[in-house]
Formats: structure tokens, C-alpha cells, sequence
């Protein structure tokens, strides 16, 4: 038997490394269970919350090792790989992720494969090559698939205390919800948006679009976490949780309100509608976050966001209006901020009164179009430590943040923000969220 395990390193840079749920690994896993049965023997290695140093022990020797790279993780995934290799150097190491698809020569030195785009056909072929001892060294899915053809990811690949926990959902003004049994879903993959500090489009050169699970799936997947786990509540993680047309959204949240589920979600302003905010509130969600990410229309234009700030507006009060927990991310840093971007943010946050905000640095990840092509947004010396590129709220009470790039002196837009006034301006904002308890920690 093929003996096949899937490792999900320490996320030790999140506060809580338990935050989110290896989505990745549940989907692949249940794919390859699925079509093999009884010929391979799975696992989910869960290295989450251990030491590095320690990480070797808690590995058990597999035939075959898979790995979904982000670029936070990649040194600790290389430095995995290398001591898996002198312990057990006849294992294979396949990769996949946003991070291999970025780098995939440099990836090619670490991993014997990668798999580019969707997983479930590669990953399948991958195995059948192992099988035949004809391992290839790129696996890429070129047409797109139909995500509603496969069974809902399994979560019995970890011990059930890790998948249904208390506090996922904890609101700001009312008790209680903290106490139900919570864990994650995700139903859609891709995005048909091109922001600029988005990590996707190298990913999305497979799969250009929004894809949602059947609103059937949707309803099967959360009646098995109530049945098995007990679960109560859930937090979606998709980006865009709700359909951006109306006609996918509605058959879509009818079936989460069938289900009598408490949740949480995100997703853009402009999904938003009076009758799909209403919606909301009927099929039980709690809390919306939206990524508005600035307040400053010219910003969201040169970033290519594609919205517009009265529509902001409209979707924060829709919220309010039907009682549902309104939270907004935004960033600071981005290009042409204005000077006063420290009170037109203030002013806008004192207008629209959202429940919390998450503020954080731009931070400019690979695979972005702003990485690709600094010059066009007058950026230049971006760091290539991925260590550095994690922003988290609350960790700045012990430390100084710091940028991972700089602006050009004459940006396309005029003068470039410098680091200083940056990260002075994200420390003010950040002072006036905590004193208006509006800070999310
Ligand atoms: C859910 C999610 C999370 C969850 C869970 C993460 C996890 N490790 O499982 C949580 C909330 C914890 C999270 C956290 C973060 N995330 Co996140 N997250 C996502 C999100 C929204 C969906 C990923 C997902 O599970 N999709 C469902 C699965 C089934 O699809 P998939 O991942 O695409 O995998 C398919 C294929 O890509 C392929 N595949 C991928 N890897 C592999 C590996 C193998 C071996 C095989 C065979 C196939 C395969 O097969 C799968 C099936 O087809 C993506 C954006 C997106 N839409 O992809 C961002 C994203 C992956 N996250 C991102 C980031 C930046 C982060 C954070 C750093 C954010 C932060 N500041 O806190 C942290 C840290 C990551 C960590 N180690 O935990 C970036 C990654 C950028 C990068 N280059 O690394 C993304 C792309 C968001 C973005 N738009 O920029 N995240």
C-alpha cells in the first residue's frame, strides 16, 4: 500500500496557528481516497503549533510527501524536505500552491513535482506515475474543472478537537456566540478580480473565474459537519462568499438557511443588494466583512479595484440596517494616498460607523501584479525575505512595524509617501481603532 501523507506546516507567524482549517489538504486527501480505496494509506501531517526543530519527530515515513506552498511557509517547507530526504530518501515530494506556481524552476530544486492549478486530476495522475516509477516534474490542469463533481472534503483527516471549536464566531456587541461549536468551510475557488496586492493571478492563469459549489453540495457539506461534529456555526473563508449575481446568490444563501447554520462570511462591497442584505440576515448570518480596503477612490482605482466608495457606503448601512455585524479591511500604504489619509479615513469610519476594522501595511507578495511590474506603481526595493511579509494586527503592542518596500521619490502619481510617514499614519490609525474599540485583536 502507497503510503501518502500530506504535511500542513507550523503556521507559527499566526497568532493562532488553529485559525484556519487545511482546506487544501481535506480536498486532495478526499480526492485521492476516493479514486484509490484501499490501495493508498492517507494522512494529514499537522506540524500546526510545533517547534520547527521538533517537526521531524511527528513525521511518519511515507512513500510519498505533498506540500501546498505559500510563501510565508516556503523556508520552513524547504528546510522540511531536505531533513525528510536524508531520513528517508527514497519518499517523493510533490508540490503544489501559490507560492511553487510563482517560483516552479526554483520550486523544481526542492520538490520532484509540482502541480499547477486545480489538484484533484494531477494529483491523480501524480500517483498513478509514482506507481509506475514515472514520476513527471510537472503536473499543470489547463482546463478547467467542475469543481461539483467531487464529494465534499472529508475533516477526518484530524482529530475532531481541532475541526469543531469554540470562538469562531464571536460578536462584538453580543454574548454568546462564542460558545457554539464552530469550524470553516469553503465552497468557491478563484476570483474573477485583478487587484494589484492580490496573490492570485498567477494561480488564475488556470482558472480566470469564480467557480461556487452547487447550492445542493453547499447544504449535503454543512448537513455532515452538524451531523458528525455538532457544529452550530461557520465561518466562510471563500473570498467573494456570495455570488456577485443576485440569480447565483439567492438559490446559494436559500440553501445555507436551510440548514438553520449560524455564519460569517466576506466577500465585496458589490455583491451587496437591499434584497440580497435582507437575505443575510433571514439565512443566518451574523457577521459580513467586507475588504474595502482604502478610502481613497483614486487609490482603489490605480490598484484596480473596482469600486466605488458610495457603493461602499450603501453596503456598510445595508448591513447596519438588517442588524448583521459589519467588519471592514483596509490597507494603508497603497499608492497616491493622499496626505490626510490618516482623517479621510477617520472621518469615513466615523460616517459609516462599521462594527470593527482590520487595518493593516500593503504588503507586496509574489505572484502579484505589483511585484511583476513595481515601476508602474512607482515602488521600488521590495524585500524578497518572505519572513518578513507577515502584518498582523496585535503583534505591534511589542514590536516596530516595518514595510518590505519603498516608494520611488517621483512616483507616476507625484511625490512618494515615504516609509516613515507610512507606517506613522498605520500607528495613529491603528492608536484611534483601539481607543474607539474598533480594533479587531
Ligand atoms: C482558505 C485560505 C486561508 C486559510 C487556510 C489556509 C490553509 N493553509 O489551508 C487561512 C485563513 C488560515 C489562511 C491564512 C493565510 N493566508 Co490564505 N487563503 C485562503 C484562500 C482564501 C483559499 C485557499 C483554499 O483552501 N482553497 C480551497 C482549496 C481546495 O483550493 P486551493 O488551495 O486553490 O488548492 C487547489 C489547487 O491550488 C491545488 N493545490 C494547491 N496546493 C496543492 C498541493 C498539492 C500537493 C496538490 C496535489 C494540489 C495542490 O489543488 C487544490 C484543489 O484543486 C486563498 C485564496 C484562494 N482563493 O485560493 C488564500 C491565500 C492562499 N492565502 C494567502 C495568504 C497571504 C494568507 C496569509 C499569509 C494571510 C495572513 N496575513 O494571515 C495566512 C497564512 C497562511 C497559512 N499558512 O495558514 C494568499 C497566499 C499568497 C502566497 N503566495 O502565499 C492567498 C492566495 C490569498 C490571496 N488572494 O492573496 N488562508
Amino acid at each position: 500500500m502507497l503510503k501518502i501523507g500530506f504535511i500542513f506546516p507550523s503556521s507559527e507567524y499566526l497568532h493562532d496557528p488553529f485559525r484556519g482549517d487545511p482546506h487544501t489538504h481535506f480536498q486532495i486527501l478526499t480526492v485521492l481516497e476516493s479514486h484509490f480505496g484501499k490501495k493508498v494509506d492517507l494522512s494529514l501531517i499537522d506540524l500546526r503549533g510545533i517547534k520547527k526543530e521538533f517537526a521531524i519527530y511527528h513525521i511518519p515515513e511515507c512513500d510519498v510527501y505533498l506540500h501546498s506552498i505559500y510563501t510565508l511557509d516556503y523556508a520552513e517547507q524547504e528546510s522540511i524536505v531536505s531533513n525528510l530526504r536524508a531520513r528517508y530518501p527514497k519518499a517523493k515530494h510533490i508540490a503544489g500552491g501559490p507560492h511553487a506556481a510563482v517560483f516552479q524552476k526554483k520550486s523544481l530544486k526542492v520538490f520532484d513535482a509540482l502541480i499547477l492549478g486545480d489538484g484533484e486530476e494531477s494529483i491523480i495522475k501524480a500517483i498513478q506515475d509514482i506507481l509506475k516509477s514515472k514520476l513527471k516534474k510537472i503536473y499543470e490542469q489547463n482546463k478547467i474543472i467542475d469543481i461539483n463533481r467531487y464529494p465534499y472534503p472529508s475533516r477526518k483527516y484530524l482529530p475532531e478537537s481541532t475541526i469543531a471549536r469554540k470562538g469562531l464566531i464571536s460578536l462584538k456587541d453580543t454574548r454568546g456566540y462564542e460558545d457554539l461549536l464552530s469550524t470553516t468551510v469553503i465552497f468557491s475557488r478563484g476570483c474573477p478580480y485583478n487587484c494589484a496586492f492580490c496573490a492570485m493571478p498567477q494561480i488564475k492563469k488556470y482558472n480566470p473565474q469564480v467557480r461556487y459549489k452547487h447550492p445542493h453540495l453547499v447544504e449535503e457539506e454543512i448537513e455532515y459537519l452538524k451531523r458528525d461534529y455538532g457544529i452550530k456555526a461557520i465561518s466562510l473563508l471563500d473570498e467573494i462568499a456570495i455570488p456577485p449575481n443576485p440569480k447565483k446568490a439567492i438559490p446559494y444563501l436559500e440553501a445555507i438557511g436551510r440548514t438553520g447554520i449560524i455564519w460569517k462570511a466576506q466577500c465585496r462591497v458589490d455583491s451587496i443588494t437591499p434584497e440580497i442584505a435582507k437575505l443575510l440576515k433571514k439565512t443566518g448570518c451574523v457577521i459580513m466583512c467586507f475588504g474595502i480596503e482604502s478610502v481613497c477612490q483614486n487609490s482603489l482605482d490605480i490598484i484596480n479595484k473596482k469600486i466605488n466608495i458610495e457603493r461602499t457606503k450603501e453596503s456598510i448601512k445595508l448591513m447596519k440596517q438588517n442588524g448583521i455585524e459589519c467588519r471592514v479591511y483596509m490597507i494603508i500604504g497603497l499608492p497616491n494616498e493622499p496626505e490626510d489619509i490618516v482623517e479621510q479615513t477617520w472621518s469615513f469610519i466615523k460616517e459609516t460607523a462599521p462594527d470593527l476594522v482590520y487595518l493593516c501595511l500593503l504588503t507586496i507578495r509574489p505572484g502579484t501584479v505589483m511585484y511583476n511590474n513595481p515601476e508602474k506603481f512607482g515602488i521600488k526595493n521590495i524585500t524578497n525575505d518572505w519572513s518578513k511579509t507577515m502584518h498582523m494586527y496585535s503583534r505591534y503592542d511589542s514590536e516596530m512595524p516595518s514595510l518590505t518596500f519603498e516608494y520611488e521619490k517621483n512616483t507616476p502619481w507625484g511625490k512618494g509617501t515615504s516609509q516613515e510617514k507610512i507606517i506613522k499614519n498605520y500607528l495613529e490609525l491603528q492608536r484611534r481603532l483601539k481607543e474607539a474599540n474598533l480594533a479587531i485583536r
